[in-house]
């Protein structure tokens, strides 16, 4: 399968997150996007480069005020004290409920916790460059999909699918996985599934299309109760206005075993078939796996082999796009055993 693949990942460099009210490095690390390049090569996946610009698509699922902030917050941070250039910003005041979010302050760090949905998203010097180079990749390889490719993997990090309107949040900045069904609607798909298998719920994918009927949005995930993003991704979200009836979340207890996961897989897949969509798209996560440090999911590697095959059997064009996966020695390893599994279905 093609993956698309950018070194401009590597820019994107935080040197912390915040955990349990500490510094620690980060999870979603660097480490991540040389160990999935290393793994789709040694399996024998074409690696190349994204080559379609996703700027005009931006400003179509982003708010182009917080595309605005995004571009310009490492100056802006710089710009508060040059000594800056060695710490990371991270945002300590949200406009909840009853306060004002209608209202763009001007401090930076107040700015910061406008377009965020938490203070678990560090942002870098070169976060910019790497998101927007992610998101042309996403954009590149639903191109090639609407070019007529089976499917195509866009390979690349940090995630996107909790990323929504305007805000940043779970690591994630532009949601990659909406700029592709997008690029698909325009490519002349007239319905689009997205099917998020991330073991947290993609809260940002939903909410950007939780209106709209040509767009079917599921996701399996654990139950927000328990886990990240806590606050979306509950059982009765469906839809609404006219995408009343084209959301389905799939919520999971911790510690699911993979014969429920693929039980709900199912589901997902039944709602999908019923759809009739023209394309699909996938939000990996691949912190499902047993070994994930951020996850209780109990899926090993074979399982990822048989998610491949699944995926293959809906037979729809298919843009994949990297989300999570925290075991980062197994992370290669385990995306490459997706596309395995679709190839060989
Ligand atoms: C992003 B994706 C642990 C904090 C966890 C939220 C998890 C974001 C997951 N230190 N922060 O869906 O894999
Ligand atoms: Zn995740």
């Amino acid at each position: 399968m093609i993956s698309i693949f950018t070194v401009q990942h590597k820019r994107h460099d935080p040197a912390h997150e915040i955990f349990r009210g500490e510094r620690v490095p980060c999870f979603e690390a660097v480490a991540r996007g040389s160990i999935l390049r290393d793994a789709l090569v040694a399996h024998g996946h074409e690696l190349r480069a994204p080559t379609i610009d996703a700027g005009p698509l931006l400003a179509r699922v982003h708010d182009p005020r917080y595309l605005n902030f995004l571009e310009g917050a490492w100056d802006e941070w710089l710009k508060l004290d040059p000594a800056n250039a060695d710490l990371q910003p991270f945002p300590s005041v949200w406009p909840i409920r009853s306060l004002r979010a209608d209202v763009e302050p001007a401090d930076f760090i107040a700015k910061l916790g406008f377009f965020s949905m938490d203070n678990g998203t560090p942002l870098a010097a070169g976060t910019w460059p790497a998101v927007r180079a992610a998101a042309d990749a996403a954009v590149t390889a639903a191109s090639l999909v609407v070019a007529g490719e089976r499917a195509v993997f866009s390979a690349t990090r940090p995630p996107g699918h909790h990323a929504g309107r305007d805000f940043m949040g779970g690591y994630c900045f532009l949601n990659y996985s909406a700029l592709a069904a997008t690029a698909l609607l325009d490519g002349g798909a007239a319905r689009v599934a997205i099917l998020d298998v991330d073991y947290h719920h993609g809260n940002g994918t939903q909410s950007l299309f939780e209106e709209r009927a040509d767009v079917l949005t599921l996701s399996l995930h654990a139950d927000p109760r328990h886990e990240f993003p806590f606050y979306l991704g509950h059982a009765d979200e469906t839809g609404r206005g006219a995408g009343l009836g084209a959301n389905a979340n799939f919520p999971m207890a911790p510690g699911t075993d993979a014969a429920t996961w693929f039980a709900a897989l199912d589901q997902a897949t039944t709602r999908i078939a019923a759809f009739a969509p023209d394309a699909l798209v996938v939000p990996l996560g691949l912190d499902t796996y047993v070994g994930d440090p951020l996850s209780s999911f109990q899926l090993t590697a074979d399982d990822f082999l048989r998610l491949g095959a699944r995926l293959q059997k809906l037979n729809l064009p298919t843009v994949l796009v990297l989300e999570g996966g925290y075991a980062v020695a197994e992370l290669g390893e385990n995306a490459a055993r997706v596309l395995d599994g679709f190839a060989g279905a």
